[in-house]
């Protein structure tokens, strides 16, 4: 008889999982013995959840890493000027270089980066804009970007790889508005996708949205071993990031959270959110109708607007509904707060 297969879950409770990168005290270590998380030097302001009862890792992820509270709110608009025409155009440098990045305290991943980091930048513009992206490739595999969205075939960064140490200049018009994304499309597609290569491509409607507390929420995963199955998973790539630093909002203002679903391997993800309802803009593409639910399920590539407004203050979970991803670190916290009286 064989012996059936050690399930990830149970390879992380023992602490073998991630032998490539897993130091003493990451992962594996946190589920053996969940305690307790030690609040983050120079991170005070954003507090830590104050359950002890969260499975949660433990340590801090090393000075000087990929910091996803930071790339929460953090939008890239380019290089921004006029065409002759009139016409704003946005400029942009991507580089993809190989980088060892940190999923979880002392859980190291060897990945593949745009601009050095996972996700790379969340590009954004309006409806209309001239996007001019000038890609090198500092990588050791060819690779390319392929933006989600309505543009020439050469610019469509399917069919012409850019080889180690070459460029290639992506320029298309912006269209249409909504929440994209853009990613390797390289062969091997999935390995290319799960070593790091995607990010987040917001299109504004030229009118805008209605003023709100925006973040970029783009749903990982990370095959440590190297089994073809992730032992990681993540909002913005760091298991529990935000459950040890809560994301703080205000009761009663809007908040607008544009995620975007790229985990490899499994079939879908999912994002749900207690104590509230959210309006789902599927793919933002349309201002008006929406779904008013509080999960919604994605595909590898799907994503979605997320809009809602917290009726009361504490702290509220965010999490994948399939239970498993959640407990391998795709679970978070928002910390609503009364909005002080003027
Ligand atoms: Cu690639």
């Amino acid at each position: 008889m064989v012996d059936r297969p050690i399930s990830r879950r149970d390879a992380l409770k023992a602490g073998v999982a991630g032998t490539a990168g897993l130091a003493a005290g990451g992962l594996g270590a946190a589920f053996a013995s969940p305690g307790p998380p030690a609040p983050a030097p120079g991170q005070g302001t954003q507090g830590t959840h104050e359950s002890h009862h969260d499975m949660v890792t433990v340590g801090q992820l090393a000075p000087g890493s990929f910091d996803p509270t930071a790339f929460l709110t953090r939008f890239d608009g380019g290089q921004v000027s006029r065409l002759p025409s009139g016409q704003v155009l946005r400029e942009y440098e991507i580089v993809a270089d190989e980088r060892e990045i940190e999923v979880a305290p002392g859980v190291y991943y060897p990945a593949w980066t745009y601009n050095g980091q996972v996700p790379g930048p969340t590009i954004r513009c309006t409806e209309g804009d001239r996007l001019r992206v000038r890609f090198t490739n500092r990588g050791s595999h060819a690779h390319s970007i392929h933006f989600h969205g309505i543009h020439p075939a050469n610019m469509d960064g399917a069919f012409e790889p850019v080889h180690s140490n070459r460029s290639f200049v992506y320029e298309f018009d912006a269209e249409p508005f909504g929440l994209h994304l853009y990613h390797c499309h390289t062969v091997p597609i999935k390995r290319h996708i799960h070593k790091g290569l995607y990010g987040a491509f917001i299109i504004d409607p030229r009118a805008g949205r209605p003023p709100a507390q925006e973040m970029v929420m783009v749903m990982n995963g990370f095959d440590t071993n190297f089994d073809g199955e992730n032992e990681v998973y993540a909002v913005n790539t760091v298991a529990f990031h935000y459950q040890k630093h809560p994301i703080p909002i205000r009761r009663g203002e809007l908040v607008r959270a544009y995620v975007v679903n790229v985990t490899e391997f499994d079939l879908l993800n999912s994002f749900h959110l207690h104590g509230n309802l959210f309006r789902l803009f599927r793919t933002g593409t349309d201002l008006e109708r929406f779904e008013y639910t509080d999960t919604v399920a994605m595909v590898q590539g799907e994503r979605a607007i997320l809009e809602f407004t917290y009726k009361h203050p504490g702290p509220f979970m965010f999490h994948a509904h399939q239970s498993e991803f959640a407990e391998l670190g795709w679970s978070g916290v928002f910390l609503v707060r009364e909005v002080p009286h003027a």
